[in-house]
């Protein structure tokens, strides 16, 4: 509906004082969903003016009808989501690896529909729990729609998908008490966890500030599992799919997610939006790493083992195209709520392998959306639909909108040509034949035995810093953690990990004594390291696509103001004033400069680096406010870069903050750029050694 302006509208007032904006001119005339003209939406009909409500009154009926059972269940795992559309654009042809239609022509743009997401929390949960983020992209190609259903992280907690559901369980809220939501510091969680080995890998993974990501467009992608591409010979490639995004990878801290959760709930999706509200569209280039059965034989892990990865440095990511993500949604609950992914959805040119998780994932996503969307015509909502043509003799059902016209509903029919759609032996979707002749049995396969060296080979190929972090984050949720025993547990798988690591948390938890290893039933190996695990090796060259916040106060001086606003936007990144009154602020030339926060509601954590521009005065006036103590000595902890105008070192000393080698002082406005040159480092951790 095109939006309504008070001035297009005549308005009445009822006699009990309602308002009635009345149509006029071109605005539309409000409906039942029957079609029928409403005269009144302010009353319900009654006997008289103080009587009851009569029956028939069926446009409250209908109205209040349709609004019960607007709620439909929220995903089991992956609740809170955030959608947007945009395209993938083909490289180079992959002719000689795959037969799928999308990669055969350079230039090709297949549009694209992807949903991030955390997986613990429900839907009203806060976007910087740490969590694993989903990552799941829909391709509609025109050979129909090919679903790649991943997660910022590149192994999986278990080996077999018979797991799942006591995995999530531990995971999600204590079934006794309903909480906590949105978190895995808890007793059940980290009790799973340290009775399952072959999840230790993981568990390094979500300790590390992957799962505490900047924004949805600072993290990579991955498809987890082992695939195949099948070209049109019929010759299988394995490959393994990687999101690189080329904004570089970038998280936050532990204790600015923690203060993010409070600030902005849906920081996460607010970022998204707002880039792309602005032109920035976040951009991934789509990796393969393909290899053949020689290498898969070869390889130390059994590349249908989820729990592991191929580093990078043994088989390179090939790019092969790039994902645009240009236009948010019309609607979310239309969009990004009824959007159904499935690892099954694949297309010719495209198999699986038989990794036991992804086997079991291919059974479970249709029964999920069967009990989401309540119809087996989920395909038909608009966000599901194929954008090829499509032709099948699938009928009827709750909701269906194609059925087809004709006599022939079944096949074989001799109705010639009016019979409907026929098969494609050569062109259509064919299982790549793998051989199979094998016991049925339930057995773990040996070749997944080695649940630790992957860990220690990740954990080693982290910076100081960030391995600093993974001790931290397991201190923080063991502590949360109430029975010792559990706490120990962890602690002893640990210790076939790292054994530094491992003392390290039983040293800050007082874990004593210090337990045994955990039975293993293989050596921890020694693996070399690989850079390309950690986020602070790989991330960005610019600040472009952050965001400066800049601290003003009446009296801010204008000529460095207005240099930084130059010097930001200069770099593609974003610059937004806080002040002590949301109205804004006059300069020192008094020249008024409006702010998009009150300092009470724009804390330093929104910030990837702050600036603080003010006046003698307007430092005594900040000073006396907690909150702008607080922007200053939290962006000092969390590691950021803060420029300044002289007179802010009166707001620095209050807040008890000794400008350090982090902090730049802007005497002249030359000193802008150099100042956002120095953010491109995203953080001074120099301050956290
Ligand atoms: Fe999922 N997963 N999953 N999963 N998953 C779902 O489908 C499941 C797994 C992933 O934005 C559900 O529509 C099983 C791995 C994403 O809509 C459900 C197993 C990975 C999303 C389901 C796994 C994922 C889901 C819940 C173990 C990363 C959100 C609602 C065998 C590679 C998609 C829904 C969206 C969603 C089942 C494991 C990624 C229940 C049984 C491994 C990104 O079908």
């Amino acid at each position: 509906m095109d939006s309504v302006t008070l001035a297009d509208q005549k308005i009445l007032r009822g006699t009990g004082g309602e308002t009635h904006q009345v149509a006029t001119g071109d605005v539309p005339v409000l409906t039942t969903q029957q079609g029928v003209p409403v005269a009144d939406d302010q009353n319900s009909l009654k006997a008289g003016s103080r009587g009851p409500t009569l029956l028939e009154d069926q446009h409250f009926r209908e109205k209040i009808f349709h609004f019960d059972h607007e709620r439909i269940p929220e995903r089991v795992v992956h609740a809170r989501g955030f959608g947007v559309h945009g395209y993938f654009e083909n490289y180079e042809s992959l002719a000689d690896i795959t037969s799928a239609d999308l990669f055969q022509r350079p230039g090709e743009k297949t549009e694209v529909f992807v949903r991030f997401s955390t997986v613990a929390g429900n839907k009203g949960s806060a976007d910087v729990a740490r969590d694993v983020r989903g990552f799941a992209v829909k391709l509609y190609t025109k050979e129909g729609n090919w679903d790649i259903v991943g997660n910022n992280i590149p192994v999986f907690f278990i080996q077999d998908a018979i797991k799942f559901p006591d995995l999530i369980h531990a995971a999600k809220q204590e079934p006794d008490r309903g909480f906590p939501q949105a978190q895995t510091a808890h007793d059940n969680f980290w009790d799973f966890i340290s009775l399952t080995p072959e999840s230790i890998n993981m568990a390094l993974w979500i300790m590390s500030d992957r799962t505490i990501p900047r924004s949805f467009r600072f993290m990579e992608g991955f498809g987890v599992h082992t695939f195949r591409m099948i070209n049109a010979e019929g010759k299988s490639t394995f490959v393994k799919f990687h999101w690189k995004p080329k904004q570089g990878l970038q998280s936050v801290v532990w204790n600015e997610a923690l203060k993010l959760n409070g600030a902005d709930p849906d920081f996460h999706r607010r970022d998204l939006w707002d880039a792309i509200q602005m032109g920035d569209y976040p951009e991934w280039e789509l990796g393969l790493q393909l290899f053949d059965e020689e290498f898969a034989e070869k390889f130390e892990f059994d590349v249908l083992d989820p729990t592991k990865i191929i580093p990078e440095e043994d088989v390179p990511v090939r790019p092969v195209g790039r994902m645009v993500l240009n236009r948010t949604v019309d609607n979310f609950f239309a969009e990004t709520e009824q959007v159904a992914f499935h690892t099954g959805n694949v297309v010719p040119g495209i198999d699986f392998s038989n990794d036991p998780l992804l086997q079991g994932r291919n059974f479970s996503y249709l029964d999920t959306q069967l009990k989401r969307l309540g119809s087996p015509n989920f395909t038909h909502l608009p966000v599901n639909a194929p954008r090829c043509p499509f032709h099948h003799f699938q009928q009827d059902g709750h909701m269906a909108f194609h059925n087809p016209k004709g006599r022939a509903n079944y096949e074989p029919n001799s109705w010639g040509e009016q019979g409907g759609p026929r098969e494609a032996p050569e062109a259509g979707f064919n299982s790549y034949p793998e051989h199979i002749d094998a016991p049925k049995q339930r057995v773990r396969s040996e070749t997944f035995a080695d649940h630790y060296s992957q860990a220690r080979q990740f954990y080693l190929s982290q910076t100081e810093v960030e391995r600093e972090h993974i001790a931290s984050a397991f201190t923080f949720e063991l502590s949360k953690v109430e029975t010792p025993e559990i706490r120990a547990r962890v602690v002893s798988h640990l210790l076939n990990v790292d054994k530094g690591l491992a003392e390290t948390v039983a040293e800050k938890l007082r874990l004593k004594p210090m337990p045994q290893p955990a039975d293993a039933a293989m050596p921890t190996i020694e693996l070399k390291e690989s850079p390309k695990l950690s986020i602070i090796l790989n991330g960005p060259d610019s600040f472009k696509g952050r965001k400066l916040g800049v601290l003003v106060s009446d009296g801010a001086p204008i000529d460095l103001l207005k240099a930084l606003k130059s010097a930001v936007e200069k770099e593609g990144a974003m610059i937004e004033f806080i002040a002590p009154h949301v109205g804004g602020v006059e300069a020192d030339d008094g020249t008024w400069v409006e702010a998009k926060q009150m300092v009470d509601g724009g804390p330093s954590v929104l910030y990837d680096a702050v600036a603080v521009l003010t006046s003698p005065e307007g430092a005594e006036e900040l000073a006396k406010e907690p909150t702008a103590k607080d922007f200053v000595s939290d962006a000092f902890a969390h590691c950021k870069f803060v420029a300044y105008s002289a007179a802010a070192t009166a707001l620095f000393d209050a807040a008890r903050c000794d400008p350090d080698g982090g902090f730049v002082e802007l005497k002249k406005t030359g000193d802008a750029a150099a100042f956002v040159k120095t953010c491109r480092d995203l953080r001074f951790w120099e301050r956290s050694a």
